[in-house]
């Protein structure tokens, strides 16, 4: 088999309630920028990185991939991922100008519709390819009630609508003035009662100091972690966190590489792993960190800058992935939807990484990729 085209692709999908805020932004859609890979076989993979539907920026990713990416795949075998992962990630004149940013989510990209492409190919969900099945069950967690946009009222009848539906753990962004989060965390706590997870998500805004503030006024809340305490580049400052608080530290979402996740398992400064397909290299790199975590006997929980449509499947299949990030966004764009049932995700069963988007999605979403 061989590649044939690689087209790019930009959908701006719109979020919950039309506009949803964390400590660091405001969004009104979520970007699903990526490429489908054509072959002489008849197969076609779909792969994408999430953005927030920066149109200019989105345009800049698929212009890397049609004229950096696509002539470096084109004419290839795409059954040798790991040759073409090192192919564009190790190519002197890419490397040159990005080891992060723009080229690695382009990379991310292809290198998912490669792992798309494979499974197709095999005809067998991704999960399987993967190593298969290891879990009975994927516990999902809530994000979508948590948002610092909603106000207290509607932040707490939200977090007892998601227990409700059957959620087991929750996650409420924190980021606006320390006292402001504390309360609302109170109240949360109050409503789903001892046994519902409740995670928070800082988005990298607040200095040590204040995160040590806070931390001593949430040791009652029982937090499953604080994601993102500080800026995301900061490995002291989350090494210091981590040893003064009793609250585990999360992060890795706005990681791009293994040796960036190396930097924080060496100095003790994560505590749940959360590498994301569509941020670093893609599935290849993403497993990296997987057997890195577990070799440092840490528990890894995806962000899902994909929304959980490839990332359900390393969570069925890696031993190390122990609960996944759920918003519902883009769902429904693609022909074999990440589904919650009870608070567990569905089991894929079509073949591929469920990233092939529906032909109406397409029709409806579609933005120009130049
Ligand atoms: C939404 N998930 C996150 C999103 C999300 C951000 O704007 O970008 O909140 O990536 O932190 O855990
Ligand atoms: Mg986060």
């Amino acid at each position: 088999m061989r590649i044939t085209q690689v087209t790019p692709f930009i959908l701006h999908v719109p979020v919950t309630g039309n506009q949803i805020a964390d400590s660091t932004h405001s969004i009104t859609h979520w970007g699903v920028v990526g490429a489908r890979i054509d072959t002489d076989a008849g197969h076609s993979g779909w792969g994408f990185t999430g953005t927030h539907a920066h149109l200019p920026g989105d345009q800049l990713i698929t212009r890397c991939i049609a004229t950096c990416l696509a002539p470096l795949l084109e004419g290839e075998d795409p059954s040798g991922i790991q040759r073409l992962w090192l192919k564009v990630a190790r190519n002197p004149a890419l490397q040159w100008i990005g080891r992060a940013g723009i080229t690695t989510l382009a990379h991310a990209a292809v290198d998912v519709a490669l792992w798309d492409l494979k499974a197709k190919a095999a005809g067998v969900p991704l999960w399987k390819l993967l190593g298969g099945q290891v879990r009975e069950r994927v516990r999902a967690y809530d994000t979508d009630i948590g948002w610092l946009s909603i106000p207290d009222a509607q932040l707490v009848d939200g977090a007892k609508r998601s227990v409700d539906r059957g959620y087991t753990g929750i996650k409420v962004k924190v980021g606006s003035t320390v006292e402001r989060d504390l309360r609302r965390l109170e109240a949360v706590r109050r409503a789903i009662g001892p046994d519902v997870t409740l995670a928070v998500d800082g988005n990298g805004k607040w200095d040590l100091p204040t995160c040590l503030r806070f931390c001593r006024g949430a040791e009652p809340l029982d937090l499953y972690w604080f994601e993102e305490p500080l800026w995301h580049d900061d490995v002291h400052g989350h090494a210091q966190l981590a040893r003064a608080s009793r609250i585990p530290v999360a992060l890795g979402e706005q990681l791009y590489t293994q040796d960036a996740f190396s930097e924080f398992f060496l100095q003790g400064a994560i505590h749940w792993v959360q590498p994301d397909v569509t941020r670093m290299g893609g599935i290849t790199e993403v497993l990296r960190v997987c057997e890195a975590a577990h070799a440092h006997r840490l528990p890894v929980a995806p962000h899902a800058g994909d929304m959980s449509q490839v990332h359900v499947h390393l969570s069925w299949s890696h031993p190390a992935c122990q609960v996944l990030e759920s918003i519902p966004w883009i769902k429904d764009c693609f022909e074999e939807p990440a589904e919650v049932v009870d608070g567990h995700f569905r089991l894929p069963q079509q073949p591929g990484a469920s990233t092939t988007p529906t032909a109406g999605a397409l029709a409806r979403h579609a933005r120009p990729v130049a």
